[in-house]
């Protein structure tokens, strides 16, 4: 979607605008939307309690900002984003919002909720100077199937609440073992999220994958299996896009790796074989005296709880085979974690679809106060909701993709596959979408893209293309002149789908499109 969309909406809510000029409520509301338009994508990060949410919101970016394990701060919804200098503000359900200390023990920050419980406090919004936050707004949120059906709640209401749009655009959703549970919050997001264009705009994590194989070396493979398996399961798959195994733990040490941590993993690959293997045999014994190894105990034990035996045992063996100083090493790490599977998951998913996305809440959040606070005079800014829905082609091409994964596409399954690749389903670039190798050259692509639109074009115009395919060539065939258009190789004098294709005698039988034609073709002079 192109930015004149997002102006398009800003200049709707500067319309609604006129319609509340005396409630200062409605007039928050709207400015809270314009500042979402404005803002990076909203990327909120759910999952089961301890499922490890706030170790890999600090893997992504690379600081330990968000407190994990116990405490009452975890039970709260905090917001991550950009700012040139650290700051926190509570806003508590009562009374205006409190600025707290930036206050770090260990390199953790510590988040004090001083007089107040969580139920008491609405979220904390983190400022932080870090590049990671500069594309994307990160929202921890509390552990949902908790014991604490609360704090639970506290979650659902945020991310899925009954009849309001979701508050966050996009999801990372962390599950440890495929549960009910998980598959029914997935779907209470999808459903509130989806508002009018109903899209999947899920990613699920496998997360604390270096368990799932009792934190052997070839942990992270069990876990992709496990994942692949998730990945097909006939309830996950309408629901997120795809499956991810991350070992959060692993990739948060990495990425804020110590030069006496790297010392410490240098003294562990330097053991002979035998005292080695006999040390790293599990958690248990590694964290227990042992008189054949320089590293004291207490040293042991915090590199447990810093990697995991998973992430020690794998920092051994990269440093045995080749690893030599510490960012060298971390790359490794990260690189085994996962985490940079999810990352570029994110960046070819979400980023580009930002301003989609954010439209799409906007939107969402505009009409739900039109209904609320219903003003004479409001048709022309619900018209105008209604006419960036219908036309924003990025919205429409995410409602394919998710049509595709909830309820199957009206096409030959090659046809539904390929369909779903050109909306963007497989990655946004030209090439991805063309199903071309990255590197492809501009003439392959360009070839490629319009011998596809001639494809795309006879078959909406054929005669026995029923008319709920024709809809998805049309969306599919604007997907493909977007490309053409990049590429140069547009025919630019070529009339666009949607036009050619809005009449209606053109969705019916073979012999009513060659009977327009001719009408057509009568009706030209001379
Ligand atoms: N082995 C291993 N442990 C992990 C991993 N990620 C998190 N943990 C541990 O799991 C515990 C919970 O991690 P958190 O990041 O606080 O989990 P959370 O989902 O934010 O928890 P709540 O916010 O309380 O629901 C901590 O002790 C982490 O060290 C991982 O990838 N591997
Ligand atoms: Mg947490």
């Amino acid at each position: 979607m192109r930015t004149d969309v997002v102006e398009d909406a800003a200049r709707l809510i500067g319309a609604a605008r006129g319609l509340y000029v005396r409630d200062p409520e409605a007039t928050g509301v709207l400015d809270e939307l314009e500042r979402r338009l404005h803002e990076p994508l909203r990327l909120a990060i759910a999952g089961i309690v301890k499922a490890g949410k706030s170790t890999l919101l600090n893997a992504m970016l690379g600081e330990q900002i968000a407190p994990t394990d116990a405490g009452e701060c975890t039970r709260v919804v905090t917001w991550y984003r950009y700012a040139d200098t650290p700051s926190v503000t509570l806003h508590p359900h009562d009374g205006p919002p409190r600025r707290l200390p930036v206050r770090r023990e260990e390199g953790k920050l510590v988040l004090d909720l001083g007089d107040l419980s969580s139920d008491d406090v609405d979220r904390i919004d983190v400022g932080w100077p870090s590049r990671a936050l500069r594309s994307v707004i990160l929202i921890d949120t509390p552990g949902i199937a908790s014991l604490s059906r609360d704090v639970s709640a506290r979650s659902a209401v945020f991310l899925a609440p009954e009849d309001a749009p979701s508050s966050a655009d996009a999801i990372v959703y962390l599950l440890r073992h495929l549960h009910p549970s998980d598959l029914r919050f997935l779907e209470a997001f999808r459903d509130t999220a989806a508002g009018a264009s109903r899209t999947v705009n899920a990613v699920a994590v496998l997360s604390r994958a270096d368990e799932i194989g009792s934190g052997r070396i070839d942990s992270l493979l069990s876990a992709g299996k496990v994942a692949r398996r998730y990945e097909l399961d006939g309830g996950l798959a309408s629901l997120a896009l795809a499956v991810i195994p991350v070992a959060g733990l692993l990739a948060e040490g990495a990425r804020t790796l110590r030069e006496s941590e790297f010392a410490a993993f240098r003294d562990l690959a330097a053991l002979e074989r035998r005292d080695r293997e006999r040390l790293l045999v599990s958690a248990d014994r590694f964290g227990r005296p042992a008189d054949f190894v320089k590293l004291g105990e207490q040293k042991r034990r915090d590199l447990l709880g810093r990697f995991g035996i998973y992430g020690v045992r794998l920092a051994t063996s990269l440093i045995r085979t080749g690893a030599t100083d510490s960012s060298d090493l971390a790359e490794r790490m990260v690189q085994h974690s996962g985490l940079n599977d999810l990352s570029n998951f994110i960046s070819v998913h979400f980023g580009p679809r930002a301003e989609t996305l954010k439209v799409r809440g906007v939107l969402d959040g505009l009409d739900r106060l039109l209904r609320e606070r219903p003003r004479d005079g409001s048709e022309p800014v619900s018209a105008g909701i209604e006419r960036i829905r219908a036309n924003a082609h990025g919205l429409r091409e995410l409602s394919l993709i998710s049509q595709a994964r909830v309820a199957g596409l009206p096409l030959p399954a090659e046809d539904a596959t390929a369909a779903v690749r050109i909306a963007g389903g497989d990655g946004i670039g030209a090439a991805a979408r063309l199903g071309l190798p990255e590197s492809a050259d501009a003439g392959t692509v360009g070839t490629r893209v319009m011998s596809e639109l001639d494809r795309w074009r006879a078959a909406s115009q054929s005669p026995l293309t029923v008319r709920a395919a024709v809809e998805v060539c049309r969306i599919v065939i604007r997907s493909l002149e977007e490309i053409a258009s990049e590429v140069g190789g547009a025919r630019a004098d070529e009339t666009p789908a949607d036009i050619m294709l809005s009449g209606g005698p053109v969705y019916g039988s073979g012999e009513g499109t060659d009977q327009e034609r001719e009408q057509h073709e009568t009706a030209l002079p001379g």
